[in-house]
């Protein structure tokens, strides 16, 4: 008995000391990726074989949401637990806007760091850098190292904003100090061309709507920059670029035998949708289509990785997107000419920056071989509670954010996911409790006319019953009267009116 009790002693202490009890955790996070772009749910024409790996040996699934409408929202509510509505800075930012996390505030990432864990983001950023106006020539203080990252590889917002360069911790990649990188929001720079004053630059992408201030790498953007030649990306590299970084960490994390946490934020398939020659013409859908199976395959090389070095068994793979997706964000890229029967939007109302369930509803996968029993989940879900719900698995303490522990919804063992949940677009609310979701009356144009997409947004209440009405096409508030008198006040209460 007392040899059995040492043994198991001993063994215990060996399998702590190697971190096995820790499984690494990869958050895949796409880039207004739809519902119906993962071909695993079986609503668009699009394959995906690399996604579907992922969403048929895990669970897939089906009820699960951003809590936004929009990129930095969601993605502050990801890393921060916190719903992004609290606070007033978590809208769309400029390339050159000011971290909106603070440095002091619980992270994701910091919590793995509790937990003994290597940290590292690769990819999107798109939660502002530094504390006010940003040098970029200098070390970029305020940045994803200070907020628990212990490695990061970014871009600064998205791939449509200057600047159009990557940023490895807090210096910009490649930069010479003989040609000083300068940015603005706000005016261009002396003599510096654009796509309105020099339209022939425009040699790969033109502009829509919007992007029409410098141009790099024959596509016009949003915001002005000159100089940094050195260090400016050429677009058709990027996945390459991301997907070395990513590789390289899971590397040294594995002959280091170190737990990890890698934020893999891929760029697809946001505009401007610009793939590697090895992926153009492959989807028949155009750039749109394109970038989504190139990202397919970026993921398909994260997980033979996982699977040549047997780390798949000790690997938390959480697959997402961080808004609904949108067809034509800006550029002619013939996303809307081309889809032919593919449905991103996988039939919901709206899409990216709606109120309606096509702006926050999103795919969401978790993998972990041999752990996560192959499923399809209808629990509502949400990755406001991801920190949380970790944090309850590794046993680390946290402040009390607005997460809630679902790690037991997440990997498959309980159906009982989240009762209520608010969602956000363009600063309004939604509130969403059981099968109903209830949009209040607000102010404004109801279709934003250049996506063409419905924002949501009505003068009256709008109250629809999900499980009978996917589609939103009717409104229940006038019939529901008591339902809709339960919601207005539990909203209150969830928003802490
Ligand atoms: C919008 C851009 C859009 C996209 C979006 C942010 C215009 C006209 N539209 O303002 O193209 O960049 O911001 O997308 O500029 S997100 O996924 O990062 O939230
Ligand atoms: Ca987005």
């Amino acid at each position: 008995m007392k040899k059995l009790i040492s043994i198991l002693l001993l063994s215990t202490i060996l399998f702590h000391s190697h971190g096995q009890n820790k499984p690494n955790i990869i958050l895949i996070y796409l880039d207004d990726l739809g519902v119906g772009d993962v071909g695993a749910y079986q609503k668009g024409t699009l394959r995906t074989p690399n996604f579907d790996k992922i969403a048929k040996g895990g669970v897939r699934f089906t009820n699960a949401y951003a809590t936004s409408a929009t990129c930095t929202p969601s993605r502050f509510a990801l890393l921060t637990g916190k719903y992004p509505w609290r606070n007033p800075k978590a809208k769309i930012l400029a390339g050159d806007a000011p971290l909106i996390i603070d440095t002091a505030s619980m992270t994701l990432p910091k919590m793995f760091k509790k937990a003994g864990y290597k940290t590292a983001v690769v990819g999107k950023w798109h939660l502002g850098l530094g504390n006010g106006t940003i040098d970029w020539n200098t070390a970029i203080q305020e940045n994803p190292n200070d907020v628990g990252f212990d490695e990061s590889f970014i871009m600064a917002a998205t791939t449509d904003r200057v600047p159009t360069v990557y940023i490895q911790n807090r210096q910009v990649v490649g930069l010479q100090a003989s040609d000083p990188l300068y940015v603005s929001y706000e005016k261009n720079f002396p003599n510096q061309p654009t796509a309105l004053s020099n339209p022939e630059l425009m040699t790969k992408q033109k502009w829509h709507h919007g992007h029409n201030q410098s141009v790099h790498n024959g596509i016009p953007r949003i915001g002005f920059m000159k100089g940094g030649k050195s260090a400016l990306w050429v677009d058709e590299e990027m996945t390459n670029v991301f997907l070395e970084k990513t590789l390289n960490f899971i590397e040294q994390n594995r002959q280091a035998n170190q737990p990890f946490f890698l934020y893999y934020a891929l760029q697809q398939p946001h505009v401007p949708r610009v793939p590697n020659p090895a992926f153009v013409g492959k989807s028949g859908m155009g750039p749109r289509g394109d970038a989504i199976l190139e990202a397919d395959w970026a993921v398909g090389e994260v997980l033979k990785k996982l699977e040549a070095t047997g780390m798949d068994k000790n690997t938390l793979i959480l697959f997402s997107s961080d808004n609904g997706p949108v067809l034509n964000d800006g550029y002619h890229d013939e996303a809307m000419e081309k889809l032919g029967k593919h449905d991103p939007f996988a039939g919901l109302r709206g899409g990216k920056y709606s109120l309606f369930e096509g702006g926050a509803k999103v795919p969401l996968l978790a993998y972990w071989k041999g752990t996560i029993q192959p499923a399809v989940s209808n629990a509502l879900v949400c990755q406001l509670d991801f920190l949380t719900s970790l944090s309850n698995m590794l046993h680390v303490s946290i402040p009390q954010n607005d997460g809630l522990d679902f790690m037991n919804v997440f990997l498959g063992k309980s159906n009982k996911g989240r009762k209520e949940l608010v969602l956000e677009a363009s600063g309004n609310l939604a509130y969403r409790q059981g099968n109903y979701v209830m949009i209040p009356p607000y102010k404004g144009a109801p279709l934003l006319k250049e996506v063409n997409i419905e924002l949501g947004i009505l003068p009256d209440f709008q109250l629809y019953d999900l499980s009978k009405d996917p589609f939103q096409r009717h409104n229940l508030a006038s019939s529901s009267t008591d339902i809709l008198q339960k919601l207005k006040k539990d909203m209150q209460k969830a928003i802490g009116d």
